[in-house]
């Protein structure tokens, strides 16, 4: 009977690369916080380098330990103890191996260890690792994956196979042709699709792990979070995910759920000094330029890229990971510091960056959780797609939404400061402005009291919690 159930105990099960873990760890902190009352625990799994990784940004931040009813429980790689620097797609690789040879399922043993013998109750989990969904089910516990990327994305490896079967071997040919007879999918054209759903290197990683996850999500998932708010995507995308996954929960952008009670909110760490060197530029003046945790433009690319940020005579702070400063132009990073013109930063607190005043336009790879910070700050966005679903991302933003601008293939210096100059100041841009803007009262009206973000999650809450 229910009096006597013990409390829950939920297992997330993170994908241990780029930013996944830390987008689950955000998840799995305000779910450890709005369960508390329940006396439910949770049991975060990831790999030891993806832990140390984790333990390392907190620690760096002004905030906080783990919340006493989270917990951290290593799982191996995968990799054979020999073997020397694995390629990161190779890592991937033999996590993703390990995790189907039922690995999952000597993960959630390890939990229950952990946690002095309590069955997980429920699997929370990247939806990425899918393996999960059979683990989930042989030890009697709901799977509820976590979409971390935009619904559009999703979609379109639901659908792959019938994307396939209708672009056939003709994706190079039909690259301009709108997705018209895929429901959700019509403001798309193929050249937009993820890579790995209808051309690129099917069996990459990447491309094999999200097919199987389309296929498995809508036979195993008890419900789907979706990193999205409502009146961000079409009726027609909603309508169509519906269809095939009707336990669709969205209360994204998923960095927002920690705002209240975060104290990276209030002193992000910043020891490169971002956020005082933006406090003495002019409102809503500045370039922020960054690719993400993954991405970099090739060399070229990247000298296009600084020439046309100094051409656009705007101030820029760019994140751009060290290893590549060499290959910028010569005299470029002393021109910016003597004129104080531009900050070139290996990493920035890019939440706070987005929220600062001074900042006016985004050069992004258009990563989704980028694309979410840029929306809940009201900053417009220049769009440099690189790979995955980031072309499909870039599209929405520039077509679907209305609120910036895609390059179409690699930067140039021309183009960039033409697209900065048009973000800041541009008749163009006061449009893309404008849409920014109406975008971000949105998200907070869907994440203040009451609202449907709040809503949501707490409905998440309870399907996690009731098992
Ligand atoms: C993969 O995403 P990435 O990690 O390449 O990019 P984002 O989804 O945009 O996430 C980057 C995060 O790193 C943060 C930034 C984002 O939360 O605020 N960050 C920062 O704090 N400081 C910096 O200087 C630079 C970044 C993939 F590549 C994408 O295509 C997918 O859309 C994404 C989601 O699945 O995962």
């Amino acid at each position: 009977d229910g009096e006597s159930s013990p409390p829950p105990h939920v297992a997330v099960v993170a994908f241990p690369f780029s930013s996944h873990a830390a987008v689950l760890l955000s998840i799995a902190r305000a779910l450890a916080a709005a369960a508390a009352p329940s006396g439910a625990t949770l049991s975060f799994l990831s790999t030891a380098s993806s832990l140390a990784q984790l333990r390392k940004a907190s620690s760096a931040s002004a905030g906080h330990g783990l919340p006493g009813n989270l917990r951290f429980v290593e799982v191996p790689d995968g990799a054979p103890a020999a073997e020397e620097t694995v390629p990161v797609p190779r890592q991937m690789q033999l996590f993703m191996e390990a995790a189907e040879a039922g690995g999952v399922k000597a993960w959630l043993e390890a939990a229950r260890a952990a946690a002095g013998g309590a069955r997980v109750t429920c699997v929370v989990g990247d939806a990425f690792v899918w393996p999960a969904a059979d683990a989930a089910a042989s030890a009697g516990a709901p799977w509820v994956p976590v979409w971390t990327a935009a619904s559009c994305a999703l979609l379109a490896h639901i659908r792959t196979d019938s994307l396939r079967e209708d672009v056939g071997d003709q994706a190079a040919n039909r690259v301009d042709e709108p997705l018209i007879s895929h429901p959700g999918l019509a403001s798309y054209r193929v050249r937009d699709l993820p890579d790995g759903v209808v051309s690129g290197d099917f069996n990459y990683v990447i491309s094999l792990l999200v097919h199987r996850m389309g296929q498995c999500l809508p036979r195993s998932a008890a419900a789907v979070a979706l990193n999205t708010f409502p009146g961000l995507d079409p009726p027609d995308v909603t309508a169509a995910l519906a269809e095939i996954l009707p336990n669709c929960v969205p209360f994204g952008p998923y960095h927002l759920l920690l705002a209240e009670d975060d104290a990276d909110t209030a002193a992000p760490a910043d020891p490169h000094g971002c956020l005082a060197w933006l406090g003495r530029q002019p409102a809503r003046g500045v370039a922020y330029v960054s690719f993400g945790t993954v991405a970099c433009p090739r060399p070229d690319e990247l000298r296009e890229l600084a020439a046309g940020l100094e051409a656009s005579a705007a101030p820029f702070l760019w994140s751009l990971r060290e290893d590549s400063w060499t290959l910028l132009p010569p005299g470029f990073l002393d021109r910016a510091a003597g004129t104080g013109s531009g900050l070139v930063v290996p990493w920035a607190p890019q939440v706070a960056v987005l929220r600062h005043p001074s900042v006016g336009a985004f050069v992004t790879h258009a990563g989704w959780a980028s694309v979410l910070e840029g929306v809940s700050s009201g900053v417009p966005m220049a769009c440099r797609p690189f790979f995955g679903d980031q072309r499909m991302n870039a599209r929405s933003v520039a077509h679907v939404w209305g609120f910036g601008a895609a390059f179409e293939g690699a930067m140039t210096s021309a183009g960039v400061a033409a697209a900065v100059e048009e973000l800041l100041r541009g008749e163009e841009g006061a449009g893309m402005r404008a849409r920014a803007k109406e975008l971000q009262a949105l998200v907070a009206e869907a994440f203040g009291p009451g609202g449907e973000c709040r809503k949501n999650f707490d409905r998440f809450v309870e399907i996690v919690c009731r098992a």
